[in-house]
């Protein structure tokens, strides 16, 4: 519980100030705040931002049309908190980083100073005029499609996407496993526009049967590291997946992917890759010695060892080179047919954004007060959202607030709550048009789940995909 109360608003609200301070100055000396957001998309050759230092003030400016006067070793600019000043910093190097408050699930877009940032690797620097993407493999012809040729050659879509990280909720599980402990905000929902893959893939004869597969590969990973890798199944690259260049109607900012990431809509983060520098079109997922060496899982671990739902009692996860469940539920349930599961839909699960964790709430006028808060379920509708008022004993259906805006993308839910004074917990459950709903626990580890059973979520070794809805109560006191 102490994450949590250290992780509600107090920094964010402390860094906003400073970035509104910052923006209202940058006005003041003619400078866009795209310029700020954007930053590393300088015109001219001048890498990152410019910093000059304007008489009579202390405060370094980034503008886009100073001229560069020298090439500093070090990217100069604003810090990972004063771009972000919504995300609690997990780490600043590489940028890890999540939604600091709650009330980010009460709106509808995600702003980019509250999108979650995920980094293996250090975000790289990348001009968009020298990057291209590579398509190899199973092609009438492999070719290297530039940035240019990406956006003016193609047709360009938009989807608002709701994306979580597989790890968001991992800080729950008992006990503890390793990595990033992120508590509820490493999820966003943004508008993400791009290329559709299937007219790049169509363009140049690639094959795509439906037991074929996209390895999609990062430009990110430094020399001697495992390059992040996801291999994607066809159905689901001509379905809908997407070059994305842009996030909420800017350029993509350097630490989402600037200059192209693909996006795979309603999966999980980690399928999501950034800064594509390779698309490979072959009939199995990268597996085996073609694709890594003795010493190292070079384009292998991030798709066969990573990102998998493991039991205490394995070893590691069990490899294939080929499946045919991908919805990640499924794959769970299967556990005769696939070990274990990977991490491809997201499953359903929601979060109250309102009111916050341990905040004291007065009721309106009318004696009434109104949760809010968000749902989504993969690449499936929610169907329906519950609220309970002490800790999931009784349940009171949500409203929607408005209508679905595609599949893909999470709704915002209201439960108007007529509480006595008092402290509560606050819990929501979601269902989805398949009607699955949210486990109430954690299994332990001693359970050996590998599925959702008995209403628990099965702990996992990576501490993944937690939608068990207790772990997210918010504890209130009504006055
Ligand atoms: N190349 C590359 N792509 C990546 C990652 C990465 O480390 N390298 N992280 C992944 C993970 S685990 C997640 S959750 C999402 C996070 O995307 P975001 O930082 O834009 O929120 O990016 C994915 N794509
Ligand atoms: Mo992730």
């Amino acid at each position: 519980m102490t994450e949590r109360d250290a992780s509600d608003r107090p920094t964010g609200d402390r860094a906003r100030d400073r970035y509104l301070k910052r923006r209202r100055f940058l006005a003041a000396t003619g400078a866009t705040g795209v310029a700020l957001l954007a930053g590393c998309q300088g015109g001219d050759g001048g890498q990152d931002t410019t910093t000059t230092e304007t008489t009579g003030t202390t405060e370094a400016t980034t503008t886009e049309t100073t001229e560069t006067t020298e090439t500093t070793t070090e990217p100069e600019g604003p810090s990972l908190a004063e771009k972000y000043p919504g995300l609690r910093i997990l780490s600043p190097e590489p940028e890890n980083a999540e939604a600091a408050a709650r009330e980010t699930y009460t709106d509808f877009v995600t702003p980019v100073e509250e999108f979650y940032i995920r980094n293996h690797y250090v975000s790289p620097e990348i001009e968009e005029s020298e990057w291209s993407i590579s398509l190899t493999g199973m092609v009438d012809e492999e070719v290297d499609v530039s940035m240019q040729e990406l956006k003016e050659e193609f047709p360009t879509e938009t989807v608002f996407h709701t994306m979580q990280c597989s790890g968001n909720g991992r800080s729950y599980f008992e006990p503890q496993v390793g990595g990033n402990q992120w508590t509820f905000g490493a999820v966003g929902n943004a508008e993400w526009t791009g290329t559709p893959l299937s007219a790049v893939l169509e363009a140049y004869g690639a094959d795509t049967a439906d037991d074929m597969w996209v390895s999609v590969m990062g430009g990110d990973a430094p020399d001697g590291e495992d390059i992040f890798t996801r291999s994607i199944p066809m159905s689901k690259v001509m379905d809908d997946c997407m070059l994305a260049y842009e996030m909420n109607g800017r350029p993509l900012p350097k630490e989402h992917g600037f200059p192209v990431r693909i996006l795979v809509p309603g999966w999980f983060g980690n399928n999501n890759v950034k800064w594509v520098n390779r698309l490979h079109v072959m009939d199995m997922m990268v597996y085996g010695d073609e694709w890594e060496t003795d010493e190292q899982r070079l384009y292998t671990h991030w798709q066969q060892y990573s990102y998998r739902i493991i039991p205490e009692e394995d070893d590691e996860a069990e490899q294939y080179q080929s499946i045919d469940i991908y919805d990640t539920y499924d794959q769970m349930q299967a556990t005769d047919q696939i070990r274990n599961a990977y991490l491809y839909d997201q499953l359903v699960k929601s979060l109250i954004g309102f009111p916050g964790e341990d905040s004291t709430v007065s009721p309106r006028r009318d004696g009434t007060i109104e949760v809010v808060g968000a749902a989504w379920a993969g690449d499936e509708t929610v169907e329906t959202v519950e609220v309970s008022a002490d800790g999931g004993e009784t349940w009171n259906e949500a409203e929607f607030l408005q209508p679905a805006l595609g599949e893909y993308t999470w709704r915002l839910f209201r439960y108007v709550w007529e509480p006595e004074p008092g402290d509560y917990t606050l819990v929501s459950r979601a269902t989805d048009a398949r009607g699955r709903s949210q486990p109430a626990t954690v299994s332990a580890p001693e359970d050996q789940l590998r599925g959702i059973q008995n209403d628990q979520f099965p702990w996992n070794q990576d501490g993944y995909a937690n939608n068990a809805y207790m772990p997210h109560a918010v504890n209130v006191t009504v006055e």
